[in-house]
């Protein structure tokens, strides 16, 4: 790890049972090496040993090796992982195989040698598990270095030029592959000038990137804009069906592959909020997508579109237009005319990210195209890695949730699950500390989407405080567990969402979005909240989920608690199926959810010393701005509707 970088997920203690061993390497290639290198470093540092291909001075503790056998059951990822006889063995078919295979072995700590275990097959649930960085190459006079970013700078851009610390780009990569990841995208969606030369003169800055992420597994990706055809070829139109357009993305594209030839492909955002796209030339979502995938596939790349299409220059007057609905509207009727080269990638709500949302009703409705799924990990809505909020939780239900008869959508996106990057050039990688558990979730639940996420929040504590005591490891484990749903708590209650400050998104403000052309707003009159989106009365959103959801979401009476005010305009005075009315949820949950944040703090202040003294005085430094967030969100919410309603608080609190 860099000097003065913090080691995450990667303590050093954590390779320590590996690398007090005596281990044999079998196998070739640079991802073999990549293997040895950290075997050998883990080695150094705790006495162990390690032998290339020797035969002779055995036994080995730890035997990690290629094999030819059963490419059709691990793939190029797969291994397989026994301990017996005193030998634990890792085998697998490709490099990136054997490092998941060592990674494996890193996080069962001693444990991987002891015991007797037959072999067992362990192979990623999706191909592709994949970060985007909204990353600019130059400042961006309001977003800055990096869109929606909480974690100081970008790793790979600053001030218009490549930082060039591949240092710190491969430990990056070592971070990455050690909990699964293996895609990743180097620059923002929304395609700034600097950042659209990527593409051309300027691809030898993403080329050293990929170079620092390759002995990691991990492959190169970039965000294009649709209309570089004229922004940087001069041409007079980006117009998909254009033979000119198409010869110039072919020749773009041969020219990327030339520097990069292991190159993953592009991610575009188009014709959303303000980018570029094929409407313009009054073409589809489709034609602009096999437009950029007739140019990746000769290569084996692919186009990652994005589904967050949606007018976001609405009149709040018109209620008959739902953002909800849009992803599903423009996108549905494009079934079957993807070319196989593109991926749809939808965000995992029909909104953006909130706290709480509905699973997108678009996930399990184009069951002809390969879909992606997009998280946040940067937690834009949730916090900004001020506020403690681990979503392992909210990510697992989104990832278990099906359709009757249907796929969870954990297997329904075939083309990968990807989330935008909460990373930057921090010591700690992410602004809060603790948010580096958010990281480490999305990549094992990308490889495993039904695993246990409790489960891995206690691998993450494991391998991040390998010498923890126990009363360490419960303490970390209590402040981030329930931390997505007290955050829940003291914001936008019973997923109406929103009700932030516009613009940054950081901090309450009720009526911030209310009367905005974004399409976000919660209604809210002295009578009741909540938007109707049922088919009978509202806008028809409900209606765009099949059964069993259609009917559940349909009627305030079966829609649950959490998405009542998302799908329902309700009176205050609506009792919950918790038997509490509205009104008096909203105050509970936001005295709450202070309260939580206070309790959590306190866990949090009796670790130190436990913790090493730089780590703890930043997360305690965050810590005291989540108690004052949490506050300031509770009064104004709880504060706002009792003057809305002026329906008092049953338990007579004071509420300002
Ligand atoms: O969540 C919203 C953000 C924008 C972002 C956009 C998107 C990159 O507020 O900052 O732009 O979504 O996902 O494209």
């Amino acid at each position: 790890m860099p000097e003065g970088v913090d080691p995450a997920w990667l303590a050093p203690a954590a390779l320590r049972a590996v690398g007090s061993r005596r281990t044999l390497i079998r196998g070739s290639g640079p991802l073999v090496e990549t293997v040895h290198g950290e075997v050998a470093e883990a080695c150094r540092r705790f006495g162990g040993r390690v032998v290339r291909d020797a035969s002779d001075d055995g036994p080995y503790d730890l035997a990690l090796g290629l094999g030819t056998e059963g490419p059709e059951l691990l793939g190029e990822e797969g291994f397989t992982f026994a301990c017996e006889g005193g030998t634990t063995t890792v085998t697998a078919c490709g490099g990136r195989g054997l490092l998941y295979g060592l990674f494996h072995v890193v996080r069962l700590g001693e444990a991987a040698f002891s015991g007797e275990r037959s072999p067992q097959t362990h192979r990623p649930a999706l191909a592709l598990r994949m970060l985007d960085h909204w990353d600019n190459v130059a400042v961006h006079p309001v977003m800055g270095q990096v869109e929606r970013g909480y974690a100081g700078g970008s790793l790979f851009w600053e001030d218009g030029r490549a930082r060039g610390d591949l240092e710190r780009v491969r430990a990056y990569g070592r971070l990455l592959a050690a909990c699964g990841i293996n895609a990743i995208s180097v620059n923002n969606v929304n395609v700034h000038a600097a950042e659209a030369r990527l593409l051309t003169d300027r691809i030898g800055e993403v080329a050293d990137i990929a170079y620092a992420l390759r002995p990691y597994g991990i492959r190169t990706h970039l965000s294009v804009s649709f209309a570089a055809p004229i922004t940087l070829g001069g041409l007079s139109t980006a117009d998909p069906l254009d033979e000119v357009v198409r010869g110039w993305w072919a020749e773009a594209t041969r020219r990327v592959y030339e520097a990069i030839p292991d190159f993953g492909g592009y991610v575009v955002k188009a014709d959303s909020e303000g980018q570029p796209g094929p409407f313009a030339y009054g073409r589809s979502h489709s034609e602009g997508a096999n437009l950029l995938a007739a140019a990746v596939e000769p290569f084996g790349g692919t186009v990652h579109w994005r589904a967050f299409v949606y007018d976001h220059r609405q009149d709040w007057r018109d209620r008959a237009t739902d953002r909800a609905r849009a992803a599903y509207d423009h996108f549905v009727p494009l079934d079957g005319e993807f070319a196989a080269g593109a991926v749809l990638q939808v965000k995992h709500g029909p909104m953006d990210f909130q706290v709480r949302e509905p699973v997108s009703p678009l996930i399990g409705a184009m069951p002809r195209t390969r879909l992606a799924v997009e998280l946040q990990v940067t937690q834009e809505y949730t916090g900004q890695q001020r506020h403690v909020c681990w979503l392992g939780p909210m990510w697992s239900e989104v990832l278990r949730f099906r359709q009757e008869r249907g796929l969870p959508v954990g297997e329904v996106a075939r083309g990968g699950l990807v989330a935008v990057s909460n990373v930057g050039d921090d010591p700690f990688w992410t602004g809060h500390p603790l948010a580096q558990a958010n990281l480490y979730t999305f990549g094992r639940l990308a490889w495993q989407p039904d695993a246990e996420p409790g489960e891995v929040l206690d691998e993450w504590i494991g391998l991040t405080y390998p010498e923890a005591s126990e009363r360490l490891s419960a303490g970390l484990h209590s402040v981030l567990d329930g931390s997505w749903r007290t955050y829940e708590k003291y914001t936008a209650p019973l997923g109406v969402g929103f009700m932030v400050q516009p613009g940054h998104h950081y901090g309450p403000s009720v009526d911030g979005y209310e009367y905005s052309p974004w399409g976000t707003y919660h209604f809210a009159d002295r009578d009741g909240i909540g938007v109707d989106r049922s088919v009978a009365s509202g806008t028809g959103f409900a209606g765009q989920y099949g059964a069993p959801w259609a009917g559940l979401y349909e009627s305030p009476d079966t829609c649950p608690d959490e998405l009542l005010l998302f799908f329902h305009h309700v009176p205050y005075g609506h009792v919950l199926k918790s038997g509490k009315t509205v009104i008096q949820h909203i105050y509970d949950t936001h005295f709450e959810g202070v309260e939580e944040v206070g309790q959590a703090r306190s866990v949090w202040a009796s670790l130190a010393g436990l913790v090493d003294p730089a780590r703890h005085a930043r997360v305690s430094e965050r810590y005291e701005e989540q108690l004052r967030g949490a506050r300031e969100w509770r009064d104004q919410i709880n504060s706002y509707f009792l003057r809305k309603s002026g329906v008092p608080d049953s338990r007579g609190r004071r509420i300002h």
